[in-house]
């Protein structure tokens, strides 16, 4: 372990020709689980970690921020070949005589990978846990066991940690993300595969990708991803879905839309620079038809998955490894341990849920004073009707009332009509006032 983060200008960095990084200075330190080899050194180019401050709260960023990723699969997939490229460094320099085909030998051990990293002033100690690869033997049963006792003893470690007196010091060595490395077949997953990513999803973050893309066309990349993923949905695995928000500007959703598109990585690792034709230097691996670029987004995934990890998710899924991953286990250890905890007291609120509630609740409340609402107006509306027809039958009456009158008044004087017509004589006297009172009326 080292205190020193030496402040590496941004952006300067270029590979030697040769391969080799600039300044690494492996070093052994010792570690609970294996072999660590520090390198302090920056990665290749700019890759954002200096985000991070506005993902979390001054703490992290004033203690720096460990990240702690594993490479898990089958042998041979490049799971060391992709920790160079992330580290772009060699990781086992000088170690062994190396062999007439300069190929890397196979790991044999648990090791890990660390180095103290800056950009802009943020400090990060990026630790890659290197796993030998299964699947060699007849009998590969058993092989997904190293592996999950190394992630639990991390969780044991930070327990015990915990349970300290002092735990201003934490150091959390917990495996944050674990790349499950899937061989090229373009078929469906196998079933190590499964039973690996069954035994490990519960306890890391699990993200899946396909290696040595290199070996498959374009179409066969994009439908060998959409079956594995449906193999993956089919067994009940949970991957690491990144989280979206919903009030999160445009180009971070573009952003999350874009990584989670891209779900499994199809990568391509390489230490080694190689000429391009058209005369540039690159990260890549060399072919008589032409060469693929680990660090060009149109020819693998590389670039996508590291901004993954260390730009954009990197705090959320220490996060999720935290509250989630870590709670789970540590309260079933309790719970094996005798040690039964009141549920409710570590019940998580989440934030979504609790606003859903709180929303339908609202519209409960809304619902009944709309109801009670129309109600009310309902009853207005009755008693204006009733009003209005009670008026009607008045005027109706008062109308049957004068119809009658008028109907009585045409009797009489048609009455008249008849007597004078007949010659009997009326008297000026009754004529008038006949009409006076027919005025009258
Ligand atoms: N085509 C291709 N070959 C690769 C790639 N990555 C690594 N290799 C080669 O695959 C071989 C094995 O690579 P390693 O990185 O040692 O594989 P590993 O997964 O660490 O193997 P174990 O340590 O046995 O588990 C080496 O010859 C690498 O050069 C890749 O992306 N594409
Ligand atoms: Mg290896």
């Amino acid at each position: 372990m080292t205190d020193s983060y030496p402040g590496t200008p941004n952006g300067d960095y270029a590979p030697a020709p040769n391969g080799k990084a600039n300044g690494s200075l492996p070093s052994q330190a010792p570690s609970t689980t294996g072999v660590s080899n520090v390198v302090r050194k920056k990665l290749m180019g700019y890759v954002g970690f200096a985000n991070l401050p506005n993902q979390v709260h001054r703490k992290s960023v004033r203690k720096g921020f460990q990240f702690t990723a594993m490479v898990v699969g089958e042998s041979g997939l490049g799971k060391s070949t992709l920790i160079n490229t992330l580290f772009n460094t060699k990781l086992y320099p000088g170690k062994e005589v190396p062999a007439p085909s300069a190929e890397r030998p196979k790991t044999v051990a648990i090791e890990s990978i660390s180095a103290d990293i800056e950009e802009n002033g943020v400090r990060l100690r990026l630790t890659v846990v290197d796993t030998p690869g299964f699947g060699d033997f007849v009998n590969n049963d058993d092989s997904w066991k190293p592996i999950v006792e190394n992630i639990e003893a991390r969780f044991d470690a930070y327990l015990e940690q915990e349970n300290r007196v002092n735990r201003l010091k934490i150091v959390d060595n917990r495996v944050h993300a674990c790349l499950y490395f899937i061989q090229p077949t373009g078929h469906s997953l196998k079933p190590i595969d499964i039973e690996f990513m069954r035994r490990l999803h519960t306890k890391v973050n699990l993200i899946p990708v396909i290696a040595k893309a290199d070996t498959m066309t374009e179409e066969e990349i994009r439908d060998f991803k959409a079956r594995i993923l449906s193999d993956i949905a089919y067994h009940n695995i949970h991957i690491y879905e990144a989280p979206t928000y919903e009030n999160e500007d445009e180009e971070a959703l573009a952003e999350a839309e874009e990584i989670a598109s891209k779900i499994p990585f199809a990568i391509v690792g390489s230490d080694n620079v190689v000429d391009t034709p058209d005369g540039r230097q690159v990260r890549g691996r060399a072919y008589p038809w032409g060469v693929i670029e680990v660090d060009n987004e149109d020819h693998c995934d590389f670039v996508k998955l590291r901004q993954m990890l260390i730009r954009t998710y990197m705090e959320e899924l220490r996060e999720h490894t935290n509250s989630v991953l870590y709670e789970n286990w540590r309260s079933g250890k309790l719970l094996g341990m005798g040690i039964a905890q009141d549920p409710s007291v570590f019940q998580e609120i989440n934030p979504a849920v609790r606003s859903q509630e709180e929303r339908t609740l609202h519209e409960a409340k809304l619902a009944k004073m709309e109801a009670e609402m129309k109600l009310v107006f309902q009853q207005k509306v009755q008693e204006k009707e009733s009003k209005l027809k009670q008026s009607e039958e008045e005027l109706y009456a008062r109308h049957r009332e004068m119809k009658d009158a008028l109907e009585k008044q045409r009797a009489e004087l048609e009455d008249k009509k008849r007597r004078i017509e007949s010659g009997r004589p009326l008297t000026p006297d009754q004529k008038n006032t006949k009409k006076k009172g027919f005025l009258r009326t």
